[in-house]
């Protein structure tokens, strides 16, 4: 069948194999995509088709198949078309292969002009990127970010899934929060005030208590804080764990080391042609993570760099670049701080014999906090007083102090920043380059 556009035949659209996989040994195969690139060099038209997998070049040849020619000259850039043809040989085409077609489709035409460039490499400010996201989600680059983002997350649950931690999922909607009350989003839930969820935190203790030993979850969370930074957003991709019966933090730093390790190898393993195209050298930490203690931390900054935080109980972002540098140099990509002093209520702290303030650790790959965990807190009447000492509202863990109150064995776990890690991962400038639909104090679409 023949229309202006058109010159079809009858292979059914299962039948199509991704551009990665065209044989040129093979007889005649179909693919489908988008147009990536039109080349008209009268008398020969290059199209390049792009799938999820990559690029094939399709040759039209005037001469030698003119009603195909006649049906493709008026293509536009991003038209949805199929192809069907003899895959040949060329040192030309990208990936060494290409189709001279016997029957070609158009499925569905792209609106022309694009509002952004998908094929060549301009430079485009991120804003202008994410407001035309649907678009740039095209870019293979893009593509290609989120492709390893789904290796790495799927090695990372294959290592809880294989060692037994059972998948959980905690409630969004909650009463109060976890993590301070002025990063909360309110929400009017029937008739009462309710917030989005800051973290699991809470729940992920109760199982605990609740003899569940080890769970993890791959959710959402949510911070209200009023940031503009490259590495803070509104909606986060959180990766929660927590163990039972552990002896202190060591145990619980050993699962994240191990876990961490496993999902970046499958990433250098099974990521090849994505960490090509995002030009990232992968360094793989093999050797075991530095842990050091929060005091060492500011030490190092303070005589080897000259730097003092602004705030003494926490590493400010330029501490933990350049500590980052420092073990990085050492051919450690990630290393602990342990020990931070004023922590919150469930954090294990001042316990004697400890020469450190609390059993809280952060974890730092390539310069920036990816999360924060540790051993907390299984002795309620310890830990209402500490609520007391630092003001918290109780009212608003009653139930969580009454499940812990049960008989909890001694637990820990730590909150992972999932977009963070994709972002060093994948060696982006901002954040939000690591999600798909992000969303800041001033991006609430696309
Ligand atoms: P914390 O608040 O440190 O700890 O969060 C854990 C990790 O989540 C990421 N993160 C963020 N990423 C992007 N934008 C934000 N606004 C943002 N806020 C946090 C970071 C951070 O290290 N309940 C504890 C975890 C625990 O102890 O288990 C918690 O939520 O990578």
């Amino acid at each position: 069948m023949t229309d202006a556009r058109s010159v079809r035949d009858n292979t059914p659209m299962i039948d199509r194999i991704h551009t990665s996989e065209v044989d040129p040994d093979a007889d005649e195969v179909a693919v489908a995509g988008h147009v990536h690139e039109v080349r008209d060099l009268g008398g020969l038209v290059f199209l390049i088709v792009r799938d999820r997998e990559g690029l094939i070049q399709v040759v039209f040849k005037e001469e030698r198949e003119p009603e195909l020619f006649a049906a493709v000259e008026d293509v536009n850039s991003e038209d949805v078309v199929r192809v069907v043809g003899d895959p040949v040989e060329s040192d030309q085409a990208p990936g060494g292969v290409e189709i001279a077609p016997t029957a070609y489709e158009v499925i569905d035409e792209a609106d022309s002009p694009l509002p952004l460039e998908i094929s060549k490499d301009v430079d485009v400010d991120l804003s202008t990127r994410l407001d035309n996201r649907a678009l740039d989600l095209r870019k293979p680059e893009t593509l290609a970010v989120f492709s390893l983002r789904s290796t790495l997350m799927t090695a990372m649950e294959d290592w809880f899934d294989t060692e037994g931690f059972v998948d959980i999922k905690t409630p969004l909607i909650s009463k109060g929060g976890a993590e301070g009350g002025a990063e909360l989003f309110p929400i009017l839930y029937y008739d009462r005030d309710a917030f989005l969820s800051q973290s699991p935190q809470l729940y992920k203790q109760i199982l605990m208590a609740a003899g569940y030993e080890a769970v993890y979850e791959t959710g959402t969370a949510f911070r209200a804080e009023d940031f503009a930074t490259s590495r803070h957003v509104s909606e986060i991709a959180m990766f929660d764990v927590e163990l039972a019966y552990i002896d202190d933090h060591h145990d619980v730093m050993d699962v994240q080391e191990e876990s961490l390790r496993y999902a970046l190898r499958a990433v250098a393993e099974e990521a090849e042609r994505e960490l090509e195209l995002l030009d990232v050298d992968l360094a793989v930490p093999e050797d075991d993570f530095p842990r050091i203690t929060f005091d060492e931390a500011l030490d190092l900054l303070e005589t080897e760099f000259g730097h003092f935080p602004d705030d003494p109980t926490d590493l400010d972002t330029k501490g933990e670049k350049l500590l980052g540098d420092h073990f990085e140099a050492q051919g450690h990509p990630a290393f602990f701080v342990v020990g931070y002093p004023d922590e919150k209520f469930y954090y294990m702290q001042d316990v004697e014999g400890d020469d450190i303030a609390s059993r809280k650790f952060d974890l730092i790959y390539r310069g920036q906090e990816l999360s924060s965990g540790g051993q907390r807190q299984h002795h309620v009447d310890r830990m209402v007083e500490v609520m007391e000492e630092e003001g918290v509202e109780q009212a608003n863990f009653e139930f969580y102090i009454e499940a812990l109150s049960f008989g909890t064995p001694p637990h820990g776990g730590y909150g992972l920043g999932i977009d963070r890690l994709v972002q060093q991962v994948a060696g982006l400038d901002n954040i939000k380059e690591a999600i798909m639909f992000p969303r800041d104090p001033n991006r609430l679409e696309p």
